[in-house]
């Protein structure tokens, strides 16, 4: 695929953008707004920051909870009857939803923290309805509390669906702690909805690719369109090009795409009974009564199964809330005719099915309706490689059943990052490689710990370079899907030792040393302690002998632990601490180190002393010069951030540089004095950074600088050491 898989999470749209596309507030101008109350830093949380989610759920009855569960799946609600009786299909759905919006490029999106509770999500086109699927779990969540995350009842609730489907689960893993706003996530710069007819995004006659990091085919989509690119039912190609590229991008490959389906597709309905235009308007748009509800009509219609969700109508299988292989074996057993739903959708219907092959209708069990594919559905039969994995799913349950329950636990804990993040008494044994597993470490002693910081002070290796291989090692870290981080040592493996930002030649000398030295410490203890070394050398260096706090007990991964492919979207197109670019991209480069500095869980003030930290240890990608503000290279003082704000300084972009290199001159001789990046003059030029910078360029700040910049250091170091904290 290409350019069209391409890591890179900031090229790919033709115009510039900014960081977060369209936002809730763009689409919703109307909305309330309840930004004013989180100002000064006051969180939203009504739990607060002592609250250990992790313990409330070991607290959980997790036997009564799923047994609740289970019991919900058939009680149905006048207010939304269920479909054939049983609510299970709709929580599969719901579920995968939830956990179908995570994209391998920048980690985010996925099920981690109950964001369809809240807009965009809560009312995408593609998420139609399911805010009642959400209420009815109420009385469930109501009765847990805090011992169940939203988060963690939309998965549950899938699995206890299919199981209580006869449908196989692979396990589950709890842990998925509810945030209380909407996270900020780039869901592109579109503004129209999918329903609105905006542009598909992968055109290959305009030379249009899906851009990066998004993973859905439109805006509003999760994945793809089941009516074909665009709409178009007859591009069988592109069906499967869009699957195939969608589906890639939440690290799924041919096999689990299509179990994922087609068992996906074994259970339910699709909702297509009534034209489109008489409903109500998305949850995020409606009325105050409605009480958050969204695309209503008359109960008269509802209880009656009018209900339009995606537009198509009809069941896959003869037993729509029955595991089984009705879905293939219809697949293949028929020829299907391209038709309209009652609501004008375009769908695919079997010919002369024989009447056992018939569907109940939702409603009426004694009522028989035929069934139907999708075009995304018939794309497992168009598709040359997918039909080959179709015919061996046909003719095997077993394997049907294993990739199914495999890929649907991929799926769900995907975003959850390493396994010893997941809780309660299902988290299944097996190790899989897609938790990036590693080795378990062991803790320093105290002795090991200082001889291997003297020796590799010693060793002739200088700060930077110390400080670079943490760096590099560390940084990888992402708080979208917790994937990434120091531990494991992946810095030393591919495709990580060869990334330019990691000036690949050196990282390997540095390694190399380290490795001489670090006796029985695990490599990714060693890198880690190296940096700290060079840190606390850097401190005394400036008048302050402190101590760079170190926690041991890392392991270090090994190439068969690891998919190296997988770690392809780690690697930094951008890094503003490392001064690093790799080319000039659609986002503005200061955007772009916000990006980051997001990704690894850092505050504005913990960004901002890290930035003129590195500056000053001299941990620019490549060695430049851009942003060094100071004479003494390795030595952790302020001068970056005193260089910047003085006036003595007048500040040029460098011609030809794209605006992404400035040159510094004397105001007084014209004399060149420093050059810079964006990500260097953003502290000065930005009102909210500026007022950071001046901080710790203040007369008195320097012992507040080390200390701050430690604090963050360790930040950074620690970030994914989920086995201590
Ligand atoms: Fe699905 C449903 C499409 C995948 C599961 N889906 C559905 C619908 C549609 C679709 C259109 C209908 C909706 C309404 O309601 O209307 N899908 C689709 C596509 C894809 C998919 C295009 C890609 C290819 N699914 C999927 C998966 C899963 C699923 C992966 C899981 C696993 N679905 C589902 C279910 C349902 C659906 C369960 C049913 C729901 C109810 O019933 O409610």
């Amino acid at each position: 695929t290409g350019e069209m898989s391409g890591g890179c999470p900031f090229h790919g749209s033709s115009e510039m953008r900014n960081l977060l596309g369209r936002t809730n507030r763009d689409w919703w101008p109307e909305a309330l707004q309840l930004d004013i109350l989180t100002e000064g830093g006051r969180s939203a949380n009504p739990y607060g920051e002592d609250f250990d989610y992790a313990e409330a759920f070991n607290a959980l009855d997790y036997t009564a909870l799923k047994a609740d569960l289970t019991a919900l799946m058939t009680d149905s609600q006048p207010w939304w009857p269920a479909d054939y009786g049983h609510y299970g299909p709709f929580f599969i759905r719901m579920a995968w939803h939830a956990a179908g919006t995570y994209r391998t490029g920048d980690g985010r999106g996925g099920a981690g923290s109950g964001q369809q509770r809240f807009a965009p999500l809560n009312s995408w086109p593609d998420n139609g309805n399911l805010d009642k699927a959400r209420r009815l779990l109420w009385p469930i969540k109501q009765k847990y509390g805090k011992n169940i995350s939203w988060a963690d009842l939309f998965i549950l609730a899938g699995n206890v669906a299919i199981e209580s489907m006869g449908g196989p689960v692979f396990g589950f893993g709890g842990g998925r702690a509810d945030v209380y706003e909407p996270e900020s996530v780039y869901w592109g710069t579109e503004e129209q909805w999918v329903n609105e007819g905006v542009a598909t995004r992968i055109q290959p006659k305009e030379g249009k690719a899906l851009e990066n990091p998004l993973a859905a085919i439109q805006m509003g989509l999760i994945y793809v369109n089941p009516e074909g690119p665009q709409g178009d039912p007859h591009d069988a190609e592109g069906m499967a090009r869009d699957m195939r590229e969608t589906f890639a991008r939440m690290a799924m490959n041919d096999e689990e795409t299509v179990a994922l389906t087609a068992g996906g597709h074994a259970f339910g309905k699709a909702h297509g009974a009534a034209p489109a235009d008489t409903f109500g308007g998305a949850p995020e748009s409606e009325a105050l009564e409605l009480m958050g509800f969204g695309w209503l009509n008359d109960e008269a219609e509802i209880a009656a199964g009018n209900i339009t969700t995606s537009g198509i109508e009809g069941a896959w299988t003869p037993n729509p809330t029955e595991w089984g292989n009705d879905y293939f074996r219809l697949l293949f057993k028929y020829d299907y005719k391209l038709v309209k739903s009652p609501a004008g959708a375009f769908q695919w219907e079997p010919i002369n099915p024989d009447p056992e092959d018939m569907a109940p209708d939702a409603r009426d069990p004694s009522k028989k309706v035929p069934t139907m594919m999708t075009t995304a559905d018939m794309a497992l039969k168009r598709d040359p490689e997918y039909r080959k994995i179709s015919e061996k799913f046909l003719n095997d349950q077993a394997a049907l059943d294993d990739a199914f329950a495999r890929a649907w636990f991929k799926l769900c804990h995907r975003d959850m990052g390493p396994k010893i993040r997941y809780m309660g008494p299902e988290v299944p044994a097996e190790d899989l490689i897609w938790q990036d597993p590693v080795p378990p470490g062991r803790p320093a002693s105290d002795a090991e710990v200082a001889r291997f910081k003297a020796a590799i002070l010693g060793s002739g290796l200088s700060v930077s370079e110390l400080v670079k291989a943490a760096w590099a090692s560390a940084s990888t870290y992402r708080n979208s899907d917790h994937r990434g981080g120091a531990n494991g040592a992946r810095v030393r493996l591919t495709p990580q030792n060869g990334w330019a930002a990691n000036d690949p030649d050196e990282l390997s000398r540095v390694l190399g040393v380290i490795e001489q030295h670090r006796g029985e410490l695990s490599m990714a203890d060693a890198i880690v302690l190296a940096g700290s070394a060079a840190v606390e050398k850097a401190a005394k260096d400036a008048g302050f002998d402190v101590t760079v706090p170190f926690m041991g007990g890392r392991g270090d991964a090994t190439e068969e632990h690891t998919d190296a492919a997988s770690f392809e979207p780690l690697e930094p197109f951008a890094d503003g601490f490392r001064n690093y670019l790799r080319t000039k991209a659609d986002v503005r480069t200061e955007e772009m180190l916000i990006d980051k500095a997001h990704l690894l869980g850092l505050s504005i003030p913990e960004m901002t002393v890290l930035v003129g930290g590195m500056r000053v240890l001299g941990a620019n990608s490549g060695n430049r010069k851009h942003g060094v503000f100071t004479d003494n290279v390795g030595v952790l003082t302020p001068d970056f951030f005193r260089n910047l704000l003085d006036m003595g300084t007048k500040w040029a972009p460098v011609d030809g540089s794209g605006d992404e290199e400035y040159v510094g001159t004397c105001r007084a001789t014209g004399a060149e004095k420093y050059r810079a990046t964006r990500a260097d003059l953003v502290f000065g030029s930005n009102s909210m950074l500026r007022a950071q910078a001046e901080v710790y360029a203040e007369a008195g700040a320097e012992s507040k600088f080390v200390c701050d910049f430690i604090s963050a250091w360790n930040k950074v170091m620690n970030a994914d050491r989920f086995d201590v904290t």
